[in-house]
């Protein structure tokens, strides 16, 4: 009989799963996790993970990469570099976005986002699809095509000139979403309050970015949550709450959950570390920190840790939408653009497991496991991806992160790989870094070097679940088999 010999051992590790943290060697066959346990043996090859922890690659669920805005602006990264600084922080598998615009036919935009990733992408992807000019051809041909070809999310917007969509349409879109078995993901500010401030402040000559946390008034987000979980119970849909920044939005996340509603919800690095502080630099420094919603305060901060521990909020993406500080990006509307006239977003892929290893490992806030659930196992769940992405298994993809716990880095503009230019964490230092990382069994991130072509990641079908039956009540069917997002609950 022939012996087994695996192509590559990861010995001696501490692997984490969102459940537990133990000693075991991890061994790949191929692009899959073969084998765990101890004194694992033979190997082709093997690296020695003694000291340091064996993590599932990170997840990043909500980021813009190659993405158009509807100014206009395409961000500054393309998929090569922004997967690559994805690759550098940890994180193996990305979901970005494919952007209609108003007038936009939904086919092509799928095919020319496919063809950018197609071409860039150095660690495994998969699509939402962005929803701005709900059509007639769009919601009953084109959407439930794409959602069968495996983009099983769909991105709308409640504000944004250029975007939003209003309530009627909504509906109709989270009908479409139910009716192919797709989540539902939202970007929710009511947008008549940022209006409304954003002209009264550029009219009485405030227009520096500090004005811009203004101008998102805190009631502006737990106003559109409460909206929008009304219409998505109307309709039985499950929803994703993007990037929850205050105390009161996340509140109305966990009443909605213990009403059994299928509400689910994220934070983002930028809301856990960031404050309105931080965009009142001098001049237009400031634009740097300048995201939607912005960041809030240190009080909200604390809610939001709290809600994280809590399980209100199941996901942290990086929400990473970079924009360069110069007249390609920032500064396109010249030198002192107002506050309105500046791109929101910020750099964060690269810097988004770092910081939470470093505040929820390294400093002991909710810990390893809660960290592994959060950045990888949990958003697998939520979108399709997992059992193949997001945890540590036999038959999973070997997409793994060897962290090691006491290397100390300062965030820096210099060490980013992507082309925004900075990083709103810069001067920082964290406690433990991601020394290797493997994306399907290839070691793509070792000493400091790339080593992933670009081209090299794969699309990631994720098929909508199976379309919800009418429950003819406005609480949610808390039935698994029926219920897209319910298996976390
Ligand atoms: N806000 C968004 O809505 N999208 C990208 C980045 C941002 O700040
Ligand atoms: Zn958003
Ligand atoms: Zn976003």
């Amino acid at each position: 009989m022939t012996e087994l010999v695996y192509d590559l051992i990861i010995c001696g590790g501490r692997v984490a799963t969102a459940t537990d943290v133990f000693e075991a060697d991890v061994a790949i066959t191929g692009e899959t996790i073969a084998a765990i346990g101890r004194g694992l043996a033979p190997a082709k090859r093997e690296i020695d993970a003694r000291g340091k922890f064996v993590v599932p690659g990170g997840v990043d669920s909500h980021c813009h990469i190659e993405q158009l805005s509807a100014a206009g602006i395409v961000n500054a990264d393309t998929f090569q570099s922004a997967t690559t600084s994805a690759a550098f922080g940890g994180t193996t598998t990305v979901i970005s976005f494919a952007a209609q615009h108003v007038g936009m036919h939904l086919p092509q935009v799928l095919e020319d986002y496919h063809a950018l990733a197609r071409k860039g992408a150095v660690i495994d992807y998969a699509f939402h699809i962005i929803i701005a000019d709900p059509s007639k051809e769009t919601l009953t041909r084109d959407l439930p095509e794409a959602i069968k070809q495996g983009h099983g999310s769909i991105k709308i917007f409640m504000t944004y000139d250029l975007l939003k969509i209003d309530d009627e349409p909504l509906l109709d879109i989270l009908v479409a979403a139910r009716e192919g078995g797709a989540m539902l993901c939202a970007h929710a500010e009511n947008h008549g309050i940022i209006s409304w401030m954003v002209k009264r402040l550029l009219a009485r000559g405030y227009t520096d970015p500090k004005y811009h946390a203004i101008s998102h008034a805190r009631f502006s987000e737990a106003e559109a949550f409460n909206r929008l979980i009304g219409m998505a119970a109307l309709v039985d849909q499950p929803i994703m709450i993007f990037h929850v920044s205050t105390a009161e939005g996340a509140k109305v996340i966990r009443d909605a959950r213990g009403q059994g509603l299928k509400v689910f919800a994220e934070t983002c690095p930028q809301y856990l570390f960031l404050t309105a502080d931080d965009l009142d630099k001098r001049g237009i420094e400031g634009a740097k920190w300048m995201c939607s919603p912005p960041p809030r305060r240190a009080s909200d901060q604390e809610a939001l840790w709290q809600a994280l521990s809590l399980g209100d909020l199941q996901t942290i993406s990086s929400d990473h939408a970079p924009y360069r500080f110069d007249e390609t990006g920032k500064l396109r509307a010249g030198p002192s653009p107002t506050f309105k006239q500046v791109a929101n977003g910020l750099p964060g892929l690269e810097v988004r497991l770092p910081l939470l290893f470093d505040a929820m490992v390294s400093k002991g806030r909710l810990g390893l496991s809660k960290f592994v659930e959060l950045t990888a196992t949990a958003p697998a769940k939520i979108y399709n991806l997992h059992p193949r992405k997001g945890s540590i298994a036999i038959g999973a993809d070997a997409d793994l992160a060897i962290w090691d716990p006491d290397q100390r880095v300062t965030l820096s503009d210099e060490m980013m790989h992507d082309r925004a230019g900075y990083t709103p964490f810069a001067g920082r230092t964290v406690q433990g870094w991601p020394v290797t990382v493997l994306s399907r069994g290839r070691v793509i991130v070792a000493d400091g070097k790339l080593a992933a072509e670009p081209g090299s990641g794969q699309f990631l079908p994720r098929s909508g679940g199976e379309p919800a039956k009418p429950t003819g009540r406005l609480v949610a069917d808390m039935n698994p088999e029926t219920n897209f997002g319910a298996r976390l609950l």
